[in-house]
Formats: C-alpha cells, sequence, structure tokens
C-alpha cells in the first residue's frame, strides 16, 4: 500500500467500495485521514463496514465536515449525469479527487532522496491496447531487469501498490474514467496510443472523450510523451507536445506510416523501426512474433520499445522481451487449433474499432459478434469485413444487429449456437474469432465471463 500523508488531518469520504475505493480508504487512513466510505450498493458498505470504516449517508448529513470527497472511476461525475453524492458535494462546494490523483501527490516517500536512481512512473492512456501496451511494457522491464509494478484500469488499485524501490518503474493503465478526474497527473513518460470512440455517454461526445485522455499530457507535460498519430488527435497532440520541430520529447508511434521528423518508432509490414533525427537506431522482425499478430499489436509493440527506449535499453534487450511476451487473455488470444481451424478469443474487443483491427489481423474469419451495441453504429468496421466468410451473431438484440453487417450472417443469438454453426462451417486454413464489437452486458456480467464461455466451448469441441 502507498500511504496518503497528503490528507493527514482531514476528514475524506471515499465513494464507491470497488477495487479503487477501498485501496484509496486504507490509504487514505493509513496516511492519517479520518474516512468514511459510502457506496449505493449493500454490498459495497457491508465492505466498508467490515473494513472498519462509518458509513454514513452522504445524502443525509454524511457529507457535513467532508474536506474531500474521493470516488471511483465507475460513478459517472459529470455525464450522463452526476451521481447524486457527487452532485451534492460539488453543491456544498466540497473538493473532488480519485485514487490516481492521491497516488500522484503521494508516490515520492522521504526513502527517495537515499536512492541512487529515482523511480519513475509510466502511465499509458488511449482507447484500445491499454492492457496490452501496459502489460507488455511491464514484461519488457521484467525482462530488462528492472524492480516493476502494474496498476490501474488494468484491474489493481494504484494505492494498493508497494511502496517503490530505487530504480523501480511503475506502470499505470489509466482509462478517461480517471484521467478526466485527477487532480495530480504527473507521470515521468505517458504513453498514448490511439483514438476511437467508446464511452460517450460519460464524456458528452467525442470532444469530451479525447479532452479527458489528454488530461495525461497536461500540466508541465512528461519528461517523454510516446504519442500514436494514426489518428489526427494523436498527430494534433503530438505536435502542441513538441517545443519545436524535431523536439525528441516526443516519439511518435504508428503502424503505417513513414514518419519524417523526430523521434520515432513505426511498424510496417511486419518490421519495427526506430529513427531518431532522420537514422535507423533500431529494427525488429515481428512478422514470426504470433504472440503479437496484427498491425495492431504492432502498434503496441512499438509504444512499447519506445518506452523501454527512452528509458535508455537497448534494441536487442527490447527484442528478446517481445519474442517472450505471453500475451493477455480475452486480446487475441489462440484458445486453440483444431482440424487446422485457429479458434480466437478476442472477447475484450467491445467496441468498432478493436474488432475492425482483430478482423485485420486473420483472413477466412468465421466471426462470431454481437451484444450491446455502442453509439455511433457499426460503419468503422470498415476493410476488416472483407477479412470475414461469415458472421455468427449473438446477443438479446442478434437479428438487429445481423441487419446492419454487409457479410452472410447467421443469427444465433446464443453462444452455443454460434460456436456449433462456426465449427460446423470451418475447413482447414480457417479461423474462428470471437471478436464481438459490442459490449456483453446484454448476456454477460463483464467480456471476461463471455470470453471463458466462449473459451469453455471451443475446449470442448471434438
Ligand atoms: N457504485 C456506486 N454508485 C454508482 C456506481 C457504482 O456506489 O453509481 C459502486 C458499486 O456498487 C461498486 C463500486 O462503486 O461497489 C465499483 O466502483 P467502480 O465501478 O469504479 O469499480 P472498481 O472496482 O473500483 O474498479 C475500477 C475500474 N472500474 C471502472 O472503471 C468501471 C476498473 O477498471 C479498474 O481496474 C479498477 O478501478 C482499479 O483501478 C475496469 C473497467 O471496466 C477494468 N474499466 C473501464 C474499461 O476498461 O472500459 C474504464
Ligand atoms: P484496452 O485496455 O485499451 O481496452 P486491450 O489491450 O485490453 O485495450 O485491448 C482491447 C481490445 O482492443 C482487444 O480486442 C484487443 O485485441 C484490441 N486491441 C489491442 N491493441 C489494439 C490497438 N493498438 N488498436 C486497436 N485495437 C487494439
Amino acid at each position: 500500500m502507498i500511504p496518503v500523508a497528503a490528507c493527514s488531518g482531514q476528514t475524506v469520504m471515499v465513494l464507491g467500495m470497488g477495487r479503487s475505493g477501498l485501496s484509496a480508504a486504507l490509504a487514505l487512513r493509513a496516511g492519517g485521514a479520518d474516512v468514511r466510505c459510502w457506496d449505493d450498493g449493500d454490498a459495497g458498505r457491508k465492505r466498508a463496514a467490515e473494513a472498519g470504516f462509518d458509513t454514513p449517508d452522504p445524502l443525509k448529513g454524511g457529507l457535513n465536515g467532508v474536506d474531500l470527497l474521493i470516488t471511483s472511476p465507475g460513478i459517472p461525475h459529470l455525464y450522463p449525469k452526476p451521481n447524486p453524492v457527487i452532485d451534492a458535494a460539488l453543491r456544498m462546494g466540497v473538493m473532488i479527487d480519485n485514487d490516481i490523483g492521491l497516488f500522484f501527490r503521494s508516490v515520492a516517500s522521504s526513502d527517495w532522496a537515499r536512492f541512487e536512481t529515482v523511480p519513475r512512473v509510466v502511465a499509458v492512456t488511449g482507447s484500445n491496447g491499454k492492457s496490452t501496451t501496459a502489460a507488455l511494457i511491464h514484461h519488457l522491464l521484467a525482462h530488462a531487469g528492472f524492480k516493476t509494478q502494474l496498476a490501474g484500469n488494468i484491474g489493481r488499485g494504484v494505492l494498493d501498490l508497494d511502496p517503490l524501490e530505487d530504480g523501480e518503474v511503475v506502470v499505470l493503465e489509466l482509462s478517461s474514467y480517471q484521467t478526466e478526474l485527477a487532480r495530480s497527473l504527473t507521470p515521468d513518460i505517458a504513453v498514448f496510443t490511439n483514438l476511437s470512440p467508446d464511452h460517450l455517454d460519460r464524456h458528452a461526445g467525442y470532444g469530451g472523450y479525447f479532452a479527458a485522455k489528454r488530461r495525461l499530457f497536461a500540466e508541465g507535460g512528461p519528461d517523454r510523451a510516446i504519442i500514436g498519430v494514426d489518428e489526427v488527435e494523436g498527430r494534433f497532440l503530438a505536435m502542441q507536445m513538441a517545443e519545436a520541430k524535431g523536439d525528441d520529447r516526443v516519439i511518435r508511434v504508428s503502424a503505417g506510416q513513414k514518419i519524417a521528423d523526430g523521434w520515432s518508432v513505426t511498424a510496417r509490414k511486419g518490421f519495427l523501426a526506430e529513427t531518431r533525427k532522420g537514422r535507423q537506431a533500431g529494427s525488429i522482425d515481428l512478422r514470426d512474433m504470433s504472440n503479437l499478430p496484427g498491425a495492431h499489436n504492432h502498434q503496441n509493440a512499438c509504444a512499447a520499445y519506445a518506452v523501454l527506449r527512452a528509458l535508455h535499453v537497448a534494441p536487442r534487450e527490447i527484442e528478446a522481451g517481445l519474442a517472450s511476451f505471453a500475451g493477455l487473455p480475452h486480446r487475441s488470444q489462440l484458445v486453440r487449433s483444431l482440424n487446422d481451424v485457429r479458434y480466437v478469443n478476442d472477447s475484450k474487443a467491445t467496441n468498432v474499432d478493436s474488432a475492425a483491427k482483430a478482423l485485420g489481423a486473420f483472413t477466412n474469419i468465421h466471426w462470431i459478434c454481437g451484444g450491446l451495441q455502442k453509439e455511433g453504429g457499426l460503419d468503422g468496421l470498415g476493410d476488416g469485413l472483407s477479412n470475414v466468410s461469415h458472421a455468427y451473431v449473438i446477443g438479446r438484440e442478434a437479428e438487429a444487429f445481423a441487419v446492419q453487417l454487409d457479410v452472410p450472417a447467421t443469427v444465433c443469438t446464443t453462444m452455443e449456437a454460434a460456436v456449433a454453426a462456426a465449427h460446423s462451417a470451418a475447413v482447414p486454413g480457417d479461423v474462428v474469432l470471437l471478436a464481438p464489437a459490442a459490449a456483453s452486458f446484454d448476456q454477460y456480467d463483464s467480456f471476461e465471463t463471455r470470453g471463458a464461455h466462449f473459451t469453455d466451448l471451443v475446449t470442448a469441441l471434438t
């Protein structure tokens, strides 16, 4: 745990008793704050009580005397409409922050004065590829001999980390929910993977969503900004971060374009190339790395490579680390090969862009898709659809989803029916791919449960 000394003596209410809220409450108490907790659900309040916290109802006087409200990322603070507790706190003039803001205010301890190398923080944001890129950076750092920890949106509350040691590098995955609210955001290295529509209801549209992510690059900016420039927003951000043309505080990343000036890492046709001041500084052949399939994973490899280069790790060392990355479950994960048909679980493709990228990584695809559709429709599936032989549509609204597809499609509704139909149609050389392009909540409690269901059904095939 990282104790939060900055709030010592203050009265703090923590809202939401999930992973981030509970770890924040414990870290605040350890730092000397007077902490009370609230959760709109009974189970959350029970968790707080079990950890020894009072749970006065904030709408019935519980906010009186509170100096600071710490809220959780899943709780709307502004759009589509603020949670009533946050609304009340705003009316009462209570300051609001989250665990990420507390982390950046608390991470440096007095021990650091004795360290030979001050610990550093790498923060990763973007629409897609955050978890894969953050996990890959963490893996490459460990491979290169750094002490390193991983936390944030990837599932571990940031205040749950162990206090940092000499020379350590912490890797944080940060969502737009987290960056929008944090009052302090000061990573040493910040990574922006890419931008495509997601969570638009929470940010009142695309501009608000981009603005939330951009906050990671404000406050004087990180020492190095590693920015995916395959969309106009990334190009704009890279331009704004640079003090002048060619400024190598910015490392531009692309999975497609050549980049003329400054410091860049690009992947074209499966070759990663690092260019600095007009000279090639490193190159890696990614084509045989089946653990990183497709241009989207090459984009992640470029961003992770750039972080390691910014920390002065040699290209050959990074190459060996890339080859040994095991990947993350539910992201381009090969479940099994049966009769020369590959079954791939990309249940985390919960939006159109990530599904399009998965479709672009394979050919002869029997595509299992559907679920709770996000705003913006299915138009962005683009060229990836040309790799699809047939779609098998799941979800409560499967019929409405299927009619929007420009490929032959069968309405299956359930995962059982979809896997059975895809299995019987696939021939050697084909790929059966779960990449839903939709959220799972109409039929499952999470994308993990959906991916696990697919994996179980595929494992049982004979
Ligand atoms: N709650 C309320 N009122 C509400 C809504 C929720 O009291 O109106 C309570 C719930 O009853 C529950 C708690 O809040 O007890 C849950 O809080 P939370 O949803 O913020 O979840 P945490 O467990 O704290 O997890 C959060 C992130 N969750 C979200 O952003 C939704 C986790 O990211 C993150 O790993 C974790 O903090 C640690 O940093 C998950 C996620 O889905 C993986 N992220 C989204 C995504 O990747 O798309 C952004
Ligand atoms: P995030 O944490 O940003 O949601 P993940 O690494 O969990 O990112 O991947 C989410 C989905 O996006 C998966 O379907 C994965 O295959 C896909 N994906 C991974 N990297 C990228 C990328 N760079 N661009 C687009 N899609 C990606």
